[in-house]
């Protein structure tokens, strides 16, 4: 996700029309990048950017092109208020306002209340109400209406994720006649969930303006098609195109992937080196556990604890000798599930460490601040085991990254939940029942007396996988695919 809490760089010149803007697929020069997304940057990886900014950013420069999107703030004019651009290069990142009413509605309401839990099969902490729904169309509009003159028919434009479902059949009624692709970075829950959002006919009809929708796993897929066959009597067509109602879109797999090289760069980087040495100190001669999450309840942070705790009940010879960092940055804290998130975890960690401390151990540290790529990648490597457990994940990028920083001569091991979409290609990884505090537990005693021979067996395999699928090649067989797409007829 494009999370955005980087600062991006100074800008140059408020232009955002590159002067080829209208070269055509046809011609020499690949048609130019617009990439919509709802945070913004940064274009540079200077050890701040995720795998999905370097990947963007790298294709935005050899294309040239536009990012348009939130600029992160409100003001009373929203939308309307003026835009801000840099420039850097050929690209241009240029953002516009929300009202406090649109962030309200459109964010932490319809995306963050209705859509993030759905997609998320979280139906239980799923709200939905008329007024976030009616906000969030009316700023996919306000969007698509901004963009639009700074486009045009040459341009290929990449819509990105949750927040902008809309935009794509908002920017066609603007008069759009290019190509137009979406991709969505989290999971596609299946029809009998997403059928209870009150408006999701509309929603998944929305999506049929794209050209080309794409999502990471063949299950999210799927739930689309499937969606599209039995709510909106659509066809399947073989090409992986699927038809409603006489429009056609292609629906295809592209499981994102981080920028590999730069990772393993910044673990043998100096900053990385004094997180490793500092961590291994601390921990002197224990096993040191980590877990890498946004504090968000699809993350199965719970049911990690808890496994944890298990660890220590069934398997005692682990008290005073492993310890599980947990780094957990706030995000979305305002809202209702998230509170109650961070007290219950607060409370675990708690009485977790009341029960099992020792004058010399505390078994369980939960960090809410962030840290440099660097650092972080530092702290991989300093880790014999690595915990992704989410209940659900779009693909998870930490799976990817501490693979990545791994020593091959001496590589930790990553607990992997069966519901991460890195699952598909991390088949290597020790995969679990993120629900099953049992299954946790014992993958965990595996993972921590686990032999190097077999270790270094199931990296090798792993770091295949993570340095082939990188963060470019995603961008740009997702642009191949869209390239090759008939942009469809004004709706
Ligand atoms: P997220 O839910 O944010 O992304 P993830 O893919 O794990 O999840 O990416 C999180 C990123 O934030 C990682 O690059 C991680 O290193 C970084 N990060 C986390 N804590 C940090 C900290 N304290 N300091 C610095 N960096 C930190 C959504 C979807 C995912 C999907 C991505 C990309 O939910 O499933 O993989 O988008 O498509």
């Amino acid at each position: 996700m494009l999370t955005g809490e980087d600062d991006n760089e100074p800008g140059n010149e408020p232009d955002a029309k590159s002067d080829d803007a209208s070269s055509s697929s046809g011609a020499a020069q690949p048609a130019r990048l617009v990439v919509v997304s709802n945070r913004v940057g940064p274009l540079k990886d200077e050890g701040r950017a995720g795998g999905l900014a370097v990947g963007l950013a790298d294709a935005l420069r050899r294309r040239g092109g536009l990012w348009f999107g939130w600029s992160g703030e409100t003001s009373p004019e929203g939308t309307s208020g003026p835009e801000k651009t840099e420039i850097h290069g050929q690209t241009a990142l240029t953002t516009i306002d929300l009202s406090e009413e649109d962030l309200e509605g459109f964010y932490y309401g319809y995306a963050n209340r209705s859509l993030w839990p759905l997609l998320h099969y979280r139906l239980d902490l799923a709200t939905f109400d008329r007024q976030s729904d009616r906000i969030y169309r009316s700023v996919n509009q306000r969007f698509a209406a901004r963009l639009s003159p700074l486009i045009d028919d040459g341009d290929i434009v990449w819509v990105h994720d949750y927040h902008f479902f809309y935009l794509g059949s908002e920017l066609r009624q603007c008069g759009f006649k290019g190509r137009l692709g979406f991709f969505l970075h989290i999971p596609f829950c299946p029809p009998d969930i997403l059928t209870a959002l009150p408006s999701s006919h509309d929603l998944v009809r929305a999506m049929l303006a794209y050209d080309l929708v794409g999502f990471q796993t063949e299950s999210d897929r799927r739930n689309f098609v499937a969606f599209c066959v039995q709510e909106l009597d659509g066809v399947e067509g073989a090409d992986g195109t699927v038809s409603v109602a006489g429009r056609s879109v292609r629906a295809a797999v592209f499981p994102i992937g981080i920028d590999a090289e730069s990772f393993r760069r910044f673990a043998v980087s100096p900053e990385a080196g004094e997180h490793e040495e500092m961590l291994r100190n601390i921990a002197r001669d224990r096993l040191q556990i980590v877990g890498v999450d946004r504090m968000d309840y699809s993350k199965g942070l719970v049911q990690r604890l808890q496994g944890f705790e298990r660890l220590l009940e069934d398997y005692p010879e682990n008290r005073g000798a492993v310890q599980l960092l947990q780094i957990a940055p706030l995000s979305r804290a305002e809202l209702g599930p998230y509170v109650d998130l961070r007290e219950e975890l607060e409370g675990l960690a708690g009485r977790l460490n009341g029960r099992f401390a020792m004058l010399d151990w505390t078994p369980v540290q939960i960090m809410t601040r962030g840290f440099s790529r660097r650092a972080l990648a530092g702290i991989y490597r300093a880790a014999r085991v690595c915990m992704v457990t989410p209940l659900r994940d779009g693909m998870n990028l930490v799976a990817k990254e501490y693979v990545a920083a791994q020593d091959p001569d001496d590589p930790g091991v990553l607990i992997l939940s069966r519901f991460a979409g890195a699952r598909a290609e991390l088949g290597d990884a020790l995969i679990v029942n993120p629900y099953a505090i049992d299954d946790i537990a014992r993958a965990l005693q595996r993972a921590l007396t686990m032999p190097l021979e077999e270790r270094q067996r199931r990296y090798e395999s792993m770091q295949a996988a993570v340095f082939t699928g990188t963060a470019a090649r995603w961008c740009d067989s997702f642009l191949a695919k869209l390239d090759e797409s008939a942009p469809q007829a004004v709706v």
